[in-house]
Formats: structure tokens, C-alpha cells, sequence
């Protein structure tokens, strides 16, 4: 008994001076672990007589629980003093005035640019901003968007997949931001409005592709959206866009598995030495695509077709920020030279709004 409340004596005091973590876990492996003290006496209970038992084993138990109790208790206190010293260590000043020299150095890549000024437009017409993961499921990127098992899109040259993970499921890196909007349907109740900006990637590179590229998305879900509202949204946004009082699309029939019908968008522009103009001229420019979510889409996402209808469109954020600020190469928009980013790139604190101008 005495040997009991000498070991108990002993262990409490290991346990009040463990200062840290580390030492506490080392502590609660020397008596409560495998080979620990306090299980070595456990395991001893076996070989005695029942009544040897009853009243050794009640003792060791107790010892135990109260072992354990006092682990508990200041594993929590070295926690909390923990969380105390990285909390005064990594304070920020957040009175420090901004240094000015950094600011006046650094800037805001085009694509990040372009997307600040997406987001100010569609956040002025009522539409939410969605986002989602690179890495997505095939499902999510292609089964419920409506795409053929032997759809082409899914082939190893465009699709880049991950190697299976221990349940054979194959992920892939989104080739388009739909997943999103996949995912914005299966998570909300209509009236749905949300754009989702951001990264996709294709097994593709040339003077006009990269590997990793940006796109807008739009989704609206209603009881009665219909093209002409889709049609008025895109101009409202071209308009804003490029900043010009007036343009005009047109769409042609083209085919895209998520939607149906489906149409290609051009916009009117003009080229002349060289320097494209939108709002004027007798040219088109595709500018992306769009259509009414099909019936098959909705049903997937957990909407119903005969209630609910849609409309989705998508553009390549890279395309329009290489049109409006007229750069006419891609490739540099991924090589982090400093000395391109110094001529394209915009100051950090010229934040795009409608009201003092998108890209002032
Ligand atoms: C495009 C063109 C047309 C689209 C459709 C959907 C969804 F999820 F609602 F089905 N998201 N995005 C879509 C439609 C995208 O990009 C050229």
C-alpha cells in the first residue's frame, strides 16, 4: 500500500514539473505506456489470489486513474501556455504605417488584376462569388456535367490525372471551373447567381494555350431565366468590361455537353493598325461560350427541370486580360519575370470599382 502512494507521490510530482509537452508524453509513457510502471502493476493483478485482487487491484486502479487525471489536467495547462507564448511571439502590429517603398514597387499581376475587376461587376449585378478545389473529382468535372462516358474531353490528352488513390478513385485537375458550379447547386436553394473565377488546367501548350490557364463561370438558376436574360447580362458585363458606353454580341449555335441549347458569343470590335476597339467596327471576336444548363445537368445537381431552369456561360480570363490591356503574348503571363510585371502589372492599392473606375 505505502509503495503504492510512494510511486503515486513520485509520478504526480514527474507530472507537475513536465514543462512541456514533450516532457509530459514521456512521463505518461513511463507509467501508463506498454512497459510503464503503472501497467506493470496492472498486469501483475493476474497472478494473485482473488482476494489479493480485490483490494490490490481497486488500489492500483485508483493509482492509475489518478495518473491519468493528472496527465489530463496539465496536459492542458502546458497547452494553453503553449498557444500563450506563440500567441506573444507572433503578434502583428497592425498600427505599423505601410512601407512605402514596397508599395511602390510591387504589383498586381493582369490576371488577378482582370479578376478584381470581374468581381466588382458581377457583385453590382447581384452574383456571388463560388470557389472550389483544383484537384476534383471525375464526377464533379465531367459525370455530372452531362459528359458521354467515352466523351473525348475526358481523354488522357487533354485531362490531367492523378494517379489513383488507395480507393481506385482517379481525381483530375479541374478542366473547367463547372465543378463549382456543380457544387453551388448541390449546396443551394435557387435563385442561384454566382461567378466562379479561377484556375483550370489542360494537357495543352502552344503560342495560345498553357497548361494552366483562368476562367470566369457564370451560373444563374430561376424559375424563369431564360436567354434573353443571359444575353443582357453579358452585354451589361462587356460594357462595363472594357469600359465603352455600347456593344453588341451575337451568338452561334455551337455544342457543349452542360448545356442546350448551346451558343458561341462574338462580339463586335474593330481592328484597325493593329489596335483592337470593342463598341465599334464590322468584326466579331469569340469571346467565350454559354447556353441554358441542360435538363440532364439539373436533374444531377438535385434540381428539377420541370421547376428550375438555368443559364451558364464561360470566358478566359488570360483572353481578356490579354484584350483590354493589349498584350499579345501568353507565355509571359506565367514566367514571373519582374521586368513584365513592372510594365503590365497594376499598383496594389488601386483597387478596380464601378465607381472610381475599373482599371484607373
Ligand atoms: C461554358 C459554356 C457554356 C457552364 C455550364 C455550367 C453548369 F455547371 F451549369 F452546367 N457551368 N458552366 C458553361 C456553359 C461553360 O464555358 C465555355
Amino acid at each position: 500500500m505505502s509503495d503504492l502512494s510512494e510511486l503515486q507521490t513520485a509520478i504526480l510530482a514527474d507530472i507537475a514539473s513536465a514543462s512541456d509537452e514533450a516532457a509530459l508524453e514521456a512521463v505518461r509513457v513511463a507509467t501508463l505506456g506498454k512497459k510503464g510502471s503503472v501497467s506493470a502493476l496492472l498486469s501483475g493483478l493476474g497472478k494473485m489470489t482473488p482476494d489479493e485482487r480485490k483490494t490490490e487491484g481497486a488500489a492500483i486502479n485508483a493509482l492509475k486513474d489518478s495518473v491519468n487525471a493528472a496527465l489530463v489536467a496539465r496536459r492542458a495547462i502546458l497547452k494553453e501556455a503553449a498557444l500563450e507564448a506563440r500567441l506573444k511571439t507572433e503578434t502583428v502590429d497592425v498600427t505599423l504605417p505601410v512601407r512605402a517603398r514596397g508599395l511602390a514597387q510591387g504589383r498586381i499581376h493582369p490576371v488577378t488584376q482582370v479578376t478584381d475587376e470581374l468581381a466588382a461587376i458581377f457583385a453590382d449585378m447581384g452574383f456571388s462569388i463560388a470557389e472550389g478545389p483544383d484537384i476534383e473529382s471525375d464526377d464533379y468535372n465531367f459525370t455530372k456535367l452531362n459528359f458521354p462516358p467515352d466523351h473525348p474531353a475526358r481523354d488522357m490528352h487533354d485531362t490531367f490525372f492523378l494517379n489513383p488513390g488507395a480507393d481506385g478513385e482517379r481525381k483530375v485537375l479541374r478542366t473547367h471551373t463547372s465543378p463549382v458550379q456543380v457544387r453551388t447547386m448541390l449546396s443551394q436553394k435557387p435563385p442561384i447567381r454566382v461567378i466562379c473565377p479561377g484556375r483550370t488546367y489542360r494537357c495543352d501548350s502552344d503560342q495560345t494555350h498553357t497548361p494552366m490557364f483562368h476562367q470566369v463561370e457564370g451560373l444563374v438558376i430561376d424559375r424563369s431565366a431564360n436567354l434573353g436574360h443571359l444575353k443582357w447580362i453579358l452585354e451589361e458585363f462587356l460594357k462595363a468590361f472594357f469600359e465603352v458606353a455600347d456593344v453588341k454580341i451575337r451568338f452561334r449555335p455551337s455544342y457543349f455537353p452542360f448545356t442546350e441549347p448551346s451558343v458561341e458569343v462574338d462580339v463586335q470590335c474593330s481592328r484597325k493598325d493593329g489596335e483592337m476597339r470593342f463598341g465599334e467596327g464590322e468584326d466579331w471576336l469569340e469571346i467565350g461560350g454559354c447556353g441554358m444548363v441542360h435538363p440532364n445537368v439539373l436533374k444531377n445537381c438535385g434540381l428539377d427541370p420541370d421547376v428550375y431552369q438555368g443559364f451558364a456561360w464561360g470566358v478566359g480570363i488570360d483572353r481578356l486580360a490579354m484584350l483590354k490591356y493589349g498584350m499579345s503574348d501568353l507565355r509571359p503571363f506565367f514566367e514571373a519575370d519582374v521586368r513584365w510585371l513592372k510594365h503590365y502589372g497594376f499598383r496594389p492599392l488601386d483597387l478596380p470599382n464601378l465607381v472610381g473606375g475599373l482599371s484607373a
